[in-house]
């Protein structure tokens, strides 16, 4: 499994890092934004290292879609499933990627606007 020694993503999933884990999942990991843009804001990541989810996808067909399957059980869980939630993935720098390992922003329990900012 890819895994980078300092990735701070995998250094939450790996518990060298401390994060508010809400969900632990066969193949992800998903815990509280710590600057968070609405009243759920939570991170899904895969557990392996992938810098984000076009190259995911190249590399391991499923793992999407576990991503995606554990952010709707995320928002399930939150309550926010029924009235609706964003997925994101910031893609390169430009779009306001800063960590380079794969996340899907689970957002949600507020009005969401579109288009984003
Ligand atoms: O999103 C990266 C996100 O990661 C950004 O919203 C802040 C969040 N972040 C950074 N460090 C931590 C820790 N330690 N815990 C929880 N959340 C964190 P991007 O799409 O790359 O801009």
């Amino acid at each position: 499994m890819p895994t980078h020694a300092d990735c701070l993503f995998c250094k939450i999933v790996r518990g060298e890092v401390p994060a508010d884990i809400v969900r632990q999942g066969e193949r992800t990991v998903a815990f509280r934004d710590i600057n968070p843009q609405a009243p759920t804001h939570v991170l899904v990541i895969p557990r392996e290292h992938h810098p984000d989810a076009g190259a995911a996808a190249e590399a391991d067909t499923g793992l999407l879609d576990a991503l995606v399957r554990d952010a709707r059980a995320v928002a399930e869980a939150e309550g926010i499933a029924g009235t609706g939630y964003r997925l994101v993935f910031n893609t390169g720098s430009g779009a306001g990627q800063t960590v380079f390992h794969l996340h899907a922003h689970l957002l949600g329990g507020r009005g969401l606007e579109w288009p984003p900012g």
